[in-house]
């Protein structure tokens, strides 16, 4: 499945141009760096090279993949939300290049609700499934939104693996917690470690993936390497990154940002043009790389797929 790949001209033109841009950008980055204008930030690293990423071969396709523009690969992994690593949108690609550390094992413990609880090294725990290529709108509660050609598989196959027992109503996704690698956490942005749930049923949707890559390469730091969550149709703080536990409980958690701010960031969140967020309409969006706005789609435009999870819901109160 997976090959490694380091010469550009094995690319399609396009991307190879993509690439172009990207690394030029990253050279100017460092060059700044190098300068010592940031000199005063931490862990500057050099980014790993993008023609080093690995290449995912034989990526099978999705009826759920939407045909509309992509976000440029360069606009997907220099604009980014990661408080692990500053709030800045840039502060990601900056401060991510060297994350995760490749001489630190990834493990993921699976636990709570289930029968077959257990902690897999990364790629056993992804070995089992057949990647997919998703390519998902991302819509940001803040009121922009992209569209992402995603690498993953459908989590449920992953959690039915787990065999979850009668109590587990929810699930709960827990993110690293390593201040030495996430230099954002040596601040109290939010409560560390980074935490989001799902209703069982939300996270067994053939929509739910764990994502390993984008645009066909696995994952940079700065997107939630090496495995994150993505859900379509929510807001975009619903997708967890850098993904250690995923625990079934009875209860509903409390996500990062519900302990943030109640008011503002429901466990649902789901996108809704008619629920607004107290200091800000949701009735539009920005997508990244176009000018005018456009209006935002209920379930960000997945309602066939989703809406019945939420029959009878009052959606203005289970926001
Ligand atoms: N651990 C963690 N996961 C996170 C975030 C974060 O700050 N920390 N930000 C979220 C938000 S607000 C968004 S919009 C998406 C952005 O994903 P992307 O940068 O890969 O586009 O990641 C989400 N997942
Ligand atoms: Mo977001």
């Amino acid at each position: 499945m997976l090959i490694k790949r380091k010469r550009a001209w094995d690319l399609p033109q396009k991307e190879v141009t993509e690439y172009q841009v990207y690394k030029n950008r990253r050279q100017f980055l460092n060059t700044v760096l190098t300068l010592g204008v940031a000199s005063a930030l931490p862990r500057v690293g050099l980014a790993k090279p993008v023609d080093e990423l690995e290449v995912y071969q034989d990526l099978q396709s999705s009826p759920f993949s939407t045909d509309e523009k992509k976000t440029p690969f360069e606009s997907v992994t220099t604009y980014n939300n990661f408080y692990e690593f500053g709030t800045a949108k840039e502060a990601p690609s900056l401060y991510a290049t060297e994350f995760p550390d490749e001489s630190k094992p990834w493990r993921v413990k699976i636990d709570g609700e289930c029968d077959k609880p257990g902690v897999y090294e990364y790629d056993d725990l992804i070995k089992p499934f057949t990647l997919e290529e998703r390519i998902y709108r991302m819509r940001c509660v803040e009121g922009w939104s992209m569209v992402i050609p995603w690498v993953g598989f459908p989590l449920g196959d992953l959690l039915k693996r787990a065999q979850p027992n009668s109590k587990a109503k929810f699930v709960e996704f827990t993110t690293l917690y390593d201040p030495e690698q996430m230099p954002g956490q040596r601040r109290a942005v939010l409560e560390w470690p980074y935490v989001e749930g799902l209703r069982i049923d939300e996270a067994m949707h053939p929509l739910t993936i764990l994502s390993v890559g984008l645009y066909g390469k696995e994952l940079l730091g700065q997107n939630g390497a090496p495995i994150r969550l993505v859900v379509p149709w929510k807001y975009g703080f619903k997708s967890i990154k850098s993904i250690v536990r995923i625990r079934f409980v009875e209860d509903m958690p409390q996500s990062a940002w519900m302990k943030a701010n109640l008011s503002e960031y429901g466990f649902y969140s789901n996108v809704n043009p008619n629920v607004d967020h107290p200091r800000w309409s949701q009735r539009k969006e920005r997508r990244i790389g176009e000018f005018l706005k456009r209006e935002t789609l209920m379930f960000n435009g997945y309602g066939d797929e989703v809406a019945e999870l939420y029959t009878g819901m009052d959606l203005k109160r289970h926001y």
